[in-house]
């Protein structure tokens, strides 16, 4: 092999050998192994004899010219190295981490899933209507007789075109029944609007979970007790519950429930108006009128119904004493659930 090949062959070698990315004390072996004394360079300078007279100027310039280059490439990985170790040694490990901010789950959505997590172990399915619904829907198919004060129970936002923002979820047992044939047994929850004073216990939006169960013989015990059990997993065991006789257009019999008051248990506060006890919702048996709307013949089926407000239940269960915080969206707030 000509010895000028030699040149060209170290350079690649070299050129490898670097390309390996070597750590530094391998970088040490190499420029030993390169240009050391007994290095691979200097071996080469001296074979510099047995190069014709007229062209060792010419090998001598290369393998000078390669013996730099390998000097400079050397020099260059040994500055990054050390850089790199200068910027990690430049890193506190004990300096507390940056906190990354965690969300939360809002109080109404975590009493949402906790309310379809107990009817669904009680076999309920879950059913979801719209925000605005025809009159007919939100009323008339409820028995709510036209031009009757009954409609202003509920304090209505109208819309145009014969809608309303729903007051209730009242009407999504109509569009269920209209849809399934019984039985029927599903839970309804979502969103109401109703136009009426603000306080800390009312507000003009806010959430029902409905029930429907529809079947032959279906009693206003199954009623009672399936919401006793509700309010038993939920509340706990040393809740109180009481039914009220009371009326609905779309029930018969109606009755209100109310659980003693978790804030001030029982001896009265703000949020139940001094009462000890918090309304909860409304309750009936499927008024046939109600039955005769959606096609079911009511001398074969019968039928429950419940609808509860989330917010308030919500308030007693996280000690909440004013219903417009949950609106808010004040992070303070929210970050402590
Ligand atoms: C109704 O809305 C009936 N649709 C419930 C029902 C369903 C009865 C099926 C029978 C059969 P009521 O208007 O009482 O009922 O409202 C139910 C619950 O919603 C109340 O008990 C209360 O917890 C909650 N609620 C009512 N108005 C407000 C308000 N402005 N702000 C917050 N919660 C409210």
């Amino acid at each position: 092999m000509s010895l000028f090949k030699k040149v060209d062959d170290l350079r690649s070698e070299f050129m490898q050998a670097l390309a390996s990315n070597p750590a530094l004390s391998d970088l040490e072996q190499i420029r030993q192994n390169f240009l050391g004394r007994k290095g691979v360079i200097n071996d080469l300078f001296k074979k510099i004899q047995e190069i014709e007279a007229d062209r060792r100027g010419e090998f001598g310039g290369l393998i000078n010219q390669l013996k730099l280059d390998i000097h400079d490439h050397i020099e260059a990985r040994i500055n990054e190295h050390r850089g790199e170790e200068k910027a990690l040694s430049s890193v506190d490990v004990t300096l507390p981490g940056i906190q990354v901010e965690r969300g939360t789950i809002h109080p109404i959505e975590s009493t949402l899933r906790d309310f379809k997590q107990i009817f669904h172990r009680l076999g309920f399915s879950v059913a979801e209507g719209p925000e605005i619904e025809t009159q007919w829907h939100n009323f008339d198919a409820l028995n709510f007789p036209p031009e009757h004060p009954a409609r202003d129970m509920q304090d209505t936002f109208f819309l145009k075109n014969d809608s309303v923002l729903r007051t209730h979820t009242s009407p999504v047992q109509i569009r269920l029944m209209l849809e399934e044939k019984p039985p029927i047994r599903s839970i309804m929850p979502g969103r109401v609007y109703r136009n009426e004073a603000i306080d800390a216990g009312h507000y003009c939006l806010f959430h029902q979970v409905e029930g429907l169960y529809v079947d032959e013989h279906v009693t206003m015990g199954e009623l009672k007790a399936t919401l006793e059990l509700f309010c038993r997993e939920y509340f706990g065991e040393s809740v109180k519950l009481r039914f009220r006789p009371s009326f609905f257009p779309f029930t018969e019999p109606s009755s209100e429930m109310d659980v003693s008051c978790f804030l001030c248990g029982g001896q009265g506060c703000r949020v139940c108006k001094q009462t000890g006890w918090l309304e909860i919702g409304g309750c009936g048996m499927v008024d046939p009128n109600v039955f005769k709307s959606v096609n079911i013949d009511s001398e074969i089926y019968t039928g429950y119904a419940f609808g509860m407000g989330i917010e308030r239940i919500a308030m007693m269960k996280y000690g909440i004493t004013d219903i417009r915080l949950l609106f808010e969206n004040d992070v303070r707030f929210l970050k402590q659930f």
